[in-house]
């Protein structure tokens, strides 16, 4: 067993306890209200779902397990991993436990790359992405193990092993998606002793002289690892993974709701949005210039991508990580420039428009300006690096789901006679 899988062995009963005490001594308690433009703005605001890994603050922004983001900076994606699992930051020896059992579980077998290799070359990287991780279900610990009469007790134990495997497959399985999408050459094979962005980041086979890219990567990983429950990518494996469909078939639905551009997708079309606006200008705009542009786009009914938030009011502080990165390893990329230049012009003009609740940049609105940088120059690959790391909390989530015995989620939907007759009642 590794230190992880026994950490969680001591937490988990106590955790199942209270929230079984909890549910009894509290079940009637009514805690929110849903009203008719709740219902059909997209859910707003309801409190419908449990999540313990991270919290999203509206004037705060990410917090995993109590810790503002901004504190993970300089943290490795496997530290996080441990405390979003376990609520505690790892010691030396817990980390050092973890990046091993990572390892020996890396290999990724030959059928995934069989599969990858039959898809059209111009399938989108998202779509192969999640193909090759539905792929990995065929390993699936917990489906096995319910096929043979597992307890209920057991399920976030087999979540569990199955989420360590997904993870520690993820990077290789991204990283051969980019080299054969882009025609790279070969696949890289994993490095042993490099902690697991590094590993990714070599597997990736980016020119890498000064070590930038590794420190970009780490950092990466960090920022996007989780975002509360309710976002498209986590509520969705959250409700898959109810149904007891294992961590793959969970993550990789998650995975699919982060290809919209409203969501992950965004880092995608903010990079193309930011290279038509050199294109156009031959190189960086005044700020008058970028000011009309910003403004062509609203116009003409599209979303000045990368800014705005369905819960956030405040800059996204995973936005000004980047910044500060990008400050101190790059200040003068002229794509870097003009992120930063687009953060001191749109925000002026979206705070004239009434409609918009949230001004301010979100993390996809600089993230591909620093990889752009360092010649990951493909935008439609932007997701999928956006996935790796949210795996990892997706399948927190998943095995916190597994350990307090979430049932089936079932919302109740109605008519719109129905919905009618309650709003006049
Ligand atoms: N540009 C133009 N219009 C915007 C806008 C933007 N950046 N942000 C919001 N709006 C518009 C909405 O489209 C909506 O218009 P309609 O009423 O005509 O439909 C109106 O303002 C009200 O929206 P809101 O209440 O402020 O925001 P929502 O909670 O509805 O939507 C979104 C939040 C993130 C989807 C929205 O801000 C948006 O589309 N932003 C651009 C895309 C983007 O950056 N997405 C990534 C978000 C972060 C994330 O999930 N990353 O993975």
């Amino acid at each position: 067993m590794s230190m992880l899988q026994d950490k969680l062995t001591k937490l988990v009963p106590a955790y199942q306890e209270s929230i079984k005490t909890f549910a009894k001594t509290h079940g009637e308690k009514v805690i929110g209200s849903v009203t008719v433009g709740a219902l059909l703005g997209g859910q707003r605001g309801i409190k419908s779902l449990l999540c313990d890994t991270s919290e999203v603050p509206a004037d705060a922004g990410l917090i995993v397990r109590g810790i503002p983001i901004m504190d993970l900076m300089d943290k490795l994606p496997e530290e996080v991993m441990w405390l979003l699992f376990t609520g505690e930051m790892p010691t030396a020896a817990e980390l050092k436990d973890l990046q091993t059992d990572l390892e020996k579980r890396r290999q990724v077998p030959d059928f995934v790359w069989g599969a990858m290799e039959a898809l059209p070359k111009d399938s989108h990287p998202m779509a192969v992405f999640n193909l090759l991780i539905l792929a990995l279900e065929r390993d699936s610990v917990f489906r096995r193990r319910y096929n043979e009469g597992m307890n209920k007790d057991e399920y976030w134990k087999a979540a569990l092993d199955d989420s360590l495997t997904l993870i520690a497959r993820i990077p290789e399985i991204a990283a051969g998606v980019y080299r054969w999408r882009y025609d790279l050459g070969p696949r890289i094979a994993p490095k042993a002793g490099l902690d697991w962005a590094a590993n990714y980041a070599h597997m990736m086979g980016v020119e890498d002289k000064d070590g930038g890219f590794t420190r970009l990567m780490r950092l990466y990983m960090v920022l996007h690892t989780d975002h509360e429950s309710g976002n498209v990518s986590a509520h969705t494996c959250h409700c898959v993974a109810s149904a007891l469909s294992d961590p793959y078939y969970a993550v990789s639905a998650g995975l699919n709701g982060l290809a919209g551009p409203l969501h992950g997708l965004a880092n995608q079309e903010v990079l193309k949005w930011l290279l038509d606006v050199l294109e156009k200008f031959q190189g960086n705009p005044t700020d008058e210039q970028l000011d009309v542009f910003a403004r062509e786009t609203l116009n003409s009914g599209r979303v000045v991508p990368g800014y705005g938030h369905a819960v956030l009011r405040v800059v996204d502080p995973r936005f000004t990580a980047f910044l500060e990165f990008g400050k101190k390893e790059c200040p003068n990329a002229p794509v870097f420039k003009l992120a930063e230049q687009v953060f001191r012009v749109v925000p002026e003009i979206l705070k004239g428009i009434q409609k918009i609740k949230d001004p301010w940049p979100n993390v996809d609105s600089i993230s591909g300006s620093l990889l752009h940088h360092y010649g990951v120059t493909q935008p439609r690959y932007y997701t999928v690096m956006f996935g790796v790391s949210r795996a990892i909390g997706m399948c927190s989530q998943i095995v916190m789901s597994r350990a307090w015995g979430e049932p089936i989620q079932r919302p109740k939907s109605i008519n719109f006679a129905a919905l009618s007759k309650l709003a006049e009642a």
